[in-house]
């Protein structure tokens, strides 16, 4: 097992890592929310208007089957699936399966808009290895709004592999998922989505942190091993997310599955989008707290821990896991650059263009392997960290800044973050189906301000 403490890349990076102090705190707590398990050949999501009622106020929202966020899809590798998405929003929206490997036209990208008051019906093949995954809307220029708004999902993959490691895989009992979130709640306490132009640039940052789409909640939970699955839901927050003595977990997964070797570490660094599954011993009675600093901002009690004198299961951490990593090479593959720049005032491009419809960026064929460098080249008054997210694919990281990947950046990855005059490269294979997909910022107010291009596999 590997043993980190920090991320070493995220230390070495350009700008002063600035981290908040300070917590929110006092009101009624309620116990952690789990969303609803969605299985089957047929499943089902409404997009819809709705409220959430936080200790503070009242907050008009969307979400998929329900008021905030959405159900939790579980498909096995090699299900057909058929999803029936219906909008009952006023407006149009998008759902994209962030990190499937699925057909472009189902891809749920600004291409396959969903009209208010239509269905759409992407119907694929699972084809991919266990993984926490998720979904959400992404509608040119409204992706923030409508995902700030509550409209998030995760989508998990199992296969024979994942159900046959001896870990937590209860669902809601052992095997949790946490979805993180910042919103920023006005006087009234409610929140709308409602940035400035410091936002765009800087992020819409919040004042409390939801956990499931709940303010500060519990879980009491035996004593026992259990298994987490964090994702940052945020818009364009980075968080370092860690327990409140600052207690070692052993980390199995990042965005598309498993690691090869687990990895022992007290922090995770996550920009939006990104996904890590954790396993964490809890020992002794008592209460301890998972907290979440968010780069920048403050720093947040988010959820409580209550470990009871019960005893529950425990599991060994394992040390390795099967992967495979896309296999390439330098002196063959075709490369390309990416450059990530803030320009002004809410101008975001990449390699000089800003997003268009209309334009394909390059054409890619189909059964090939190709390194991408990313690089963030705004620097000076423009330092504002990026990340990169590619669709269709998990790639594997290269090398960040020259040097070997962190290891928590060694397994299937489909977003990376990009600090200012960071440089990552990756390995891509692209097979089985052709199209358009989107690569772009994962930070929404860039992404829906330009920072946002499309490939066409052929
Ligand atoms: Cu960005």
């Amino acid at each position: 097992m590997k043993k980190i403490a920090v991320l070493l890349y995220f230390s070495m990076a350009a700008s002063v890592v600035l981290w908040g102090a300070g917590s929110q705190g006092g009101a009624e707590s309620s116990v952690l929310p789990v969303p609803p398990l969605l299985e089957g050949e047929k499943l089902r999501l409404v997009m819809q208007e709705g409220t959430l009622t936080l200790p503070m106020g009242t907050s008009k929202t969307m979400g998929f089957n329900g008021d905030y966020l959405g159900p939790t899809i579980r498909v096995s590798n090699g299900d057909q699936v058929d999803i029936e998405v219906q909008n009952t929003l006023k407006e149009d929206s998008t759902v994209h399966w962030h990190g499937l490997h699925v057909p472009a036209e189902y891809d749920g990208g600004p291409h396959q808009i969903v009209e208010a008051g239509s269905t759409w019906n992407p119907k694929f093949t699972i084809d991919q290895k266990a993984a926490t995954l998720w979904y959400h809307p992404h509608l040119l220029g409204k992706t923030a709004e409508h995902v700030y708004n509550g409209m998030a999902g995760l989508f998990y993959i199992e296969d024979d592999y994942s159900k046959s490691l001896p870990i937590p895989q209860e669902y809601g009992i052992d095997d949790f998922p946490l979805v993180l979130q910042d919103r920023r709640l006005d006087k009234n306490g409610e929140f709308a989505y409602n940035p400035g132009g410091r936002d765009i640039m800087a992020g819409y940052t919040g004042n409390i942190i939801l956990v499931n789409g709940a303010y500060e909640p519990y879980l009491d939970l035996k004593k026992g091993t259990y298994r987490f699955r964090v994702i940052n839901g945020s818009n364009s927050s980075i968080f370092r997310v860690r327990f409140s003595d600052e207690r070692n977990f052993t980390v199995i997964a990042s965005d598309g599955g498993f690691l090869p070797e687990s990895a022992e570490a007290s922090e995770l660094i996550m920009s939006p989008g990104e996904r890590y599954e954790i396993l964490v011993d809890f020992t002794t009675q008592g209460t301890l707290s998972l907290v979440t600093d968010i780069y920048g901002g403050d720093s947040f009690k988010s959820l409580d821990f209550n470990i009871l004198k019960e005893e529950g299961t425990y599991y060994p951490h394992p040390e390795s896991f099967e992967y495979t990593p896309v296999v390439y090479d330098e002196s063959v593959n075709i490369k390309r650059n990416f450059r990530m720049e803030t320009r002004g005032m809410g101008g975001f491009t990449i390699n000089g263009k800003s997003m268009d419809m209309n334009r394909i960026d390059f054409t890619l064929d189909k059964n090939n392997t190709e390194i991408w460098t990313i690089e963030n080249v705004g620097m000076g008054m423009m330092n504002i960290p990026h990340s990169f997210h590619v669709h269709d694919v998990q790639f594997s990281v290269i090398s960040v800044n020259g040097r070997e990947p962190d290891p928590l950046y060694s397994g299937p990855k489909d977003t990376v973050l990009v600090m200012p005059g960071d440089k990552i490269k990756i390995a891509l294979r692209f097979e089985d189906y052709t199209g358009i997909y989107m690569y772009h910022c994962h930070f929404l107010e860039h992404e829906d301000s330009g920072m946002m291009g499309q490939f066409l596999i052929e």
